[in-house]
């Protein structure tokens, strides 16, 4: 466990780092995207994943300058990896926020300065969004509508958990679900009589056809086999994240993989 103090040392002292998941087209294999997801490099105990300081930093209020880094560092890759890999370079960005960056109005200004200072045009970032509570208050309504108005993409991360209800579809203007690993788990299995198992699907699949019927987009998390692939695309999924596709890497080795690919 990490007190307040050592983390908020490691931010000053550049300590923290961002890993990016590759966001892959099924069809092509391309990488469409990236998941910008934090790691601590602690002198002492090695490279510390988010499990091990988040919490704490939701509790201490840390995570608001941690995601006010995060932010802006995940704008100033996204520049730089187009200015060294021009079309090979991911086109989105997705950052994870807070419930607490969110309750504060300044959000979007916030937002908009990191895209002006980066020079990265709203329409490559996506800002995944998890508490389904702090989701729902009206000065958060205001704060994801101005966000939306920036050109920003809003994602509902985790679709399907308790965190993350339907009611959150129609209260802002969000343009991507992504589906929660959990009902990625097992997808590829068959029933003792051989056939695909319907019960794990249904959920997938309806989700893929209310995204449809809505015009949303839709990421699949979590995806550890080719198998688990094949279904989904089955299902209508055209786009999917997880270690199957790629592990979160380091900038630099993001950069090999797609400069291989291209
Ligand atoms: O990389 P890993 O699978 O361990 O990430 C675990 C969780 O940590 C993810 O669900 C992700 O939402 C969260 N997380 C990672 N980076 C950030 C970040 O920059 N800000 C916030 N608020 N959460 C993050
Ligand atoms: O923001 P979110 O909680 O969705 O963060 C994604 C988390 O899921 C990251 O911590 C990432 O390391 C993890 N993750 C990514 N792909 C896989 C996967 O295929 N399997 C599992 N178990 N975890 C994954
Ligand atoms: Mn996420
Ligand atoms: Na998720």
């Amino acid at each position: 466990m990490q007190t307040g103090g050592e983390l908020r040392r490691a931010l000053d002292e550049n300590e923290l780092v961002l890993f990016y998941q590759p966001i892959v087209d099924l069809e092509s294999g391309r990488t469409i995207g990236v998941e910008a997801l934090v790691r601590w490099r602690h002198p002492s105990r090695g490279l510390l994943l988010p499990g091990e300081f988040i919490p704490a930093a939701e509790r201490t209020g840390l995570i608001v300058p941690l995601g006010r880094w995060a932010l802006r560092e995940a704008c100033r890759q996204m520049i730089a990896w187009s200015a060294a890999l021009g079309d090979a370079a991911p086109h989105k960005v997705g950052v994870n926020v807070s419930a607490h960056q969110l309750q504060d109005p300044s959000f979007p200004v916030e937002v908009t300065a990191a895209l002006a200072d980066s020079g990265l045009t709203a329409d490559r970032l996506v800002l995944e969004l998890t508490e389904s509570a702090a989701l729902r208050g009206t000065a958060t309504t205001a704060t994801l509508h101005a966000l939306h108005d920036l050109g920003v993409k809003l994602a509902l991360d985790d679709f399907g958990t308790g965190e993350s209800s339907l009611s959150l579809l129609f209260a802002f203007p969000v343009a991507i679900l992504k589906l929660d690993r959990s009902f990625v788990t097992g997808i590829e299995l068959d029933t003792p009589a051989g056939l695909p198992d319907e019960a794990r699907l249904a959920v997938p699949r309806a989700v893929q056809q209310m995204a449809d019927a809505l015009r949303l987009d839709t990421v699949a998390e979590g995806i550890e086999n080719p198998a688990q692939a094949l279904r989904l695309r089955q299902l209508g999924y055209t786009t999917a994240q997880g270690f199957h596709l790629s592990r979160p890497l380091a900038p630099e080795a993001l950069a090999i993989s797609l400069s291989r690919a291209a």
